[in-house]
């Protein structure tokens, strides 16, 4: 590379870091930043085939992949930019044409990518500042070597010192865009409701509650970050083949009768002893007489959200479901859905549409996010119990425990066997949480000899025991025997 070629590619370097960082100071971690914007688009443009390996080879930490592909496309983005407009600049006896140019590469695409202004003004601009470094530099012009590295290094040190603000500013932005200014209006109801569900946990240092925390609540979204949608310019349409469609706003759904319900949700694409896998005290509306009003006349549904998921299944398989607004008697949280969720009893975590914005009745059906990736709406929850912790007690003894689960068949018992699946015996389990689709505590302690494996098996509220034969997540869900080795 000769020594010009090498100087625009440092600048153009330089200028995309800088960019991205002044676009992350005003945006923060949300979809306004032009990373996130172009994350959002790989996961959308990824086969299907990709998606359900890398759920099921690396679980969550699988958007660290397509975030550094985010990173590196966008990167590329405002270097190109910054290269042509360097170019041009120095190839005409103004700076500005090519300063010019090298902002609209910038904030042209920015803006199509992410739909904000702001963010995508102050990358071009910062984009902009260190063409306008690089085209003042010109070595036809009487820049020295020595006059160029000054330059270089100037623009390098100043865009690192800005790029450290920026991550304070974009942090700042991220927590502020978190942070929701409802409040939920409470009469003490959910307060004595969670109140009477702790008295149902089991005694165990060890074993999670039997509701979780909204922090504990497991996560799974198509995007990077979840959508910032503001609950008084937001609606809820209920069309498609209905005979009254109806649109709501939030204080009209605010000012129905509300509902409180424990409820459990589980990822499909879980692994058999993840915990993906929680019950929350969930607040809101019933879908069922929302349905009564529009008078549905099509069998299926589809429900939209404002991060572009979709999720599709037959209309009697989320009838029963809440549309809520309230988590543990909180205003749901933005990672949660807010301003407004399903809450199905009886499916996989995936109907349960956050940030929901259409409910769409169909004469017929068809495919959402995951549907068109092959996972089955339809599939029943597989029953689980989870082994999720070895506690070694002061007395010698081992505590095993966890969650059991099996939908709205419930759980009836758990069973633990410390020899391999040889003998059995009845795990204690927690009293049952109120709700027909709730997790249940249970734990077992023994004295342990030597290594051993231990088995744990639940009996659903039908008297079933949950089947042996161990399955993949994809397309209907785990199943299977958690088995672990213990260690004396
Ligand atoms: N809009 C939207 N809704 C969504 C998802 C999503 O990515 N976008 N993920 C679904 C999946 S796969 C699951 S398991 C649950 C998880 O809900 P949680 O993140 O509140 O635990 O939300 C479902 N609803
Ligand atoms: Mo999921």
């Amino acid at each position: 590379m000769g020594r010009t070629n090498r100087v625009r590619v440092l600048f153009a370097t330089t200028a995309a870091v800088a960019g991205l960082a002044a676009g992350y100071a005003v945006a923060g971690w949300t979809e306004g930043f032009v990373v996130l914007a172009i994350d959002a688009l790989i996961v959308d443009l990824t086969p299907a085939r990709v998606v359900n390996y890398m759920i099921e080879a690396v679980g969550e930490s699988s958007h660290g992949f397509h975030l550094l592909g985010a990173v590196a496309a966008s990167g590329t983005l405002y270097a190109s930019a910054a290269a042509i407009g360097l170019v041009i600049a120095r190839g005409s006896r103004s700076t500005a044409p090519g300063v010019g140019i090298g902002i609209a590469l910038v904030v042209g695409p920015t803006l199509v990518l992410t739909g904000v202004v702001l963010p995508s003004i102050a990358s071009g601009l910062a984009v902009g500042a260190i063409v306008t470094v690089g085209a003042l530099d010109r070595p036809d012009g009487g820049s020295t070597p020595d006059g160029t590295r000054r330059s270089v290094v100037g623009a390098m040190a100043g865009t690192t010192a800005v790029s450290g603000l920026s991550l304070l500013l974009g942090s700042r932005r991220t927590r502020r865009s978190r942070r929701i200014d409802e409040s939920f209006v409470d009469d003490g109801r959910t307060a004595d409701l969670l109140a009477a569900a702790d008295e149902t946990g089991i005694e165990s240092t060890a074993v999670a509650p039997p509701v979780s925390s909204i922090d504990a609540f497991y996560t799974v979204d198509i995007t990077t970050a979840p959508p910032t949608v503001d609950a008084t310019d937001w609606r809820l349409s209920i069309r498609g083949a209905v005979d009254r469609p109806r649109t709501l706003s939030f204080d009209g759904i605010r000012e129905r009768e509300r509902v409180d319900r424990f409820v459990a949700l589980r990822c499909i694409g879980e692994g058999l002893n993840d915990d993906k896998l929680d019950t929350a005290l969930w607040s809101g509306i019933p879908l069922d007489a929302l349905l009564d009003e529009v008078g549905p006349f099509g069998e299926y549904v589809e429900l939209h959200a404002a991060d572009g998921y979709v999720a599709t299944t037959e209309l009697d398989a989320v009838r029963d479901g809440l549309l809520v607004y309230g988590m543990n008697g909180e205003i749901l949280p933005r990672e949660h859905g807010h301003p407004l969720r399903l809450v199905a009893p009886g499916t996989w975590g995936k109907l349960n549409t956050k940030w929901l914005t259409d409910v769409v009745v169909r004469e017929a059906p068809s495919e959402g996010y995951w549907e068109e990736r092959g996972w089955n709406s339809e599939a029943p929850i597989t029953a689980v119990a989870k082994l999720w912790t070895i506690d070694r007690l002061d007395d010698g003894r081992i505590e095993v425990g966890g969650h059991a689960y099996a939908g709205t068949r419930g759980v009836d018992r758990v069973e633990v066997s410390t020899d391999g699946g040889a003998t059995w015996t009845d795990a204690d389990l927690a009293d049952p949480l109120p709700g027909e689709d709730v997790t249940r505590q249970w734990r077992y302690r023994y004295e342990p000899e030597g290594t051993h494996e231990v088995v744990v098996r639940t009996i659903d509220g039908n008297g079933d025991r949950q089947p042996a034969e161990a399955t993949d997540s994809f397309p209907n869900g785990p199943a299977g025997w958690v088995e672990r080795r213990v260690e004396p």
